[in-house]
């Protein structure tokens, strides 16, 4: 890896980051400069023989050197504190209607699919001066996504999904790379970050050859693979009507109430007996194992997209 991907600064949160890491190391070369520089002066200040003065220090003036640099420290220490906590607040949420790609690691490869159903592996497609907020999720052990261009750097666990988010400023091509000792090939798990403007984005995107959306791919597994036999109003076994339900509270038969984010849908398909929906027999199958986490990517973009208008209107269809 080139020393110029981590000069290069490819968004406004990483020329923060590089404030910061410059503040820090500008304080720290202070220090260790000022103590060095102590430690010679009374080394031949007071060195064995030295006619130096060696009476008691005056009380008054030790305590207030003592109150000085002991506050003057926890200050700077609460400065220091406040300021990468508010840099790293803003990298904690993405701000609404960002462009939502998804990312599923694997031994020994990061797998990624765009909104548009676009899929690409070990390449990262981007456009520039755009919110993005990467959804990932691991199908194996404990990854780890590292963007050093964009001084970002996140887990990717299985059973569970975790979010980066970043606006880049810059386009070019920069490393994507795991940071987390994988197996066997792990030092071989790495991509490219592609950051182009928009417009070449859009070409890029209705170029693949995928054309179908995530949501429309998952609309075809939820046929395929049987959901729409249960979960579809009218159907004999008593299933959840799922449309609106995407970010809204769910009641569950255990008393908890939880919100159907991503997690939750995610959850509903490989692991039902954690989720069990109140006022429903527990009849939601285990879909582990018949489906892969891309394809529950395409079916959780396809139930995110069932809006609660739908379910008016093809009730209305069916009655
Ligand atoms: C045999 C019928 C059946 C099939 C097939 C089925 N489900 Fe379900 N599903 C249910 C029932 C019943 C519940 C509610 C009770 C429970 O949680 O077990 C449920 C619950 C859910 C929930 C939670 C809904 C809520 O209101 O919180 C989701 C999401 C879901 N299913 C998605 C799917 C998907 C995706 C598939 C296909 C991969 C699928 N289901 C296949 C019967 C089914
Ligand atoms: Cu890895």
């Amino acid at each position: 890896m080139s020393l110029a991907q981590f000069t290069t600064a490819a968004s406004d949160y990483a020329v923060h980051v590089d404030r910061l890491f410059m503040l820090l190391s500008v304080i720290s070369v202070a220090v260790v400069l000022l103590v060095s520089a102590l430690i010679i002066i009374f080394l031949a200040r007071y060195h064995k023989g030295s006619r130096a003065p060696r009476g008691e220090t005056p009380e008054r003036f030790d305590r207030e050197v003592e109150i000085c640099w002991t506050a003057a420290t926890f200050f700077s220490f609460l400065f220091i504190f406040w300021w990468a906590a508010s840099d790293e607040l803003t990298a904690l949420k993405a701000p609404p209607n960002a462009l939502e790609i998804h990312l599923v690691a694997k031994q020994w490869m990061w797998r990624i699919q765009h909104p548009s159903g676009a899929r690409e592996i070990d390449e990262l497609h981007v456009p520039a001066h755009t919110n993005v907020r990467l959804a990932m999720t691991s199908e194996d052990v404990i990854h780890d996504l590292y963007l050093p261009a964009l001084r970002l750097k996140q887990d990717v666990l299985p059973d569970r999904y975790t979010y980066l988010w970043f606006n880049a400023t810059k386009t070019g091509i920069y490393h994507l790379t795991c940071a987390e000792f994988c197996g066997t090939d792990h030092s071989v798990m790495a991509g490219r970050l592609v950051v182009v403007t928009p417009e070449e984005y859009a070409r890029w995107s209705a170029a693949q050859p995928e054309g179908d959306d995530l949501a429309h791919q998952g609309e075809v597994l939820f046929h395929s693979l049987g959901c729409s036999g249960c979960h579809t109003p009218g159907s004999t076994v008593h299933a959840p009507d799922l449309h609106g339900i995407y970010g809204h509270a769910v009641q569950l038969a255990d008393g908890r109430t939880v919100s159907a984010d991503e997690a939750y849908l995610h959850d509903c398909i490989v692991l039902p007996a954690k989720n069990r929906v109140a006022g429903f027999p527990p009849l939601m199958p285990n879909f582990t194992g018949s489906v892969n986490e891309g394809q529950i990517v395409a079916l959780v973009a396809y139930i995110k997209s069932l809006t609660p208008q739908m379910a008016g209107s093809s009730r209305g269809e069916t009655q």
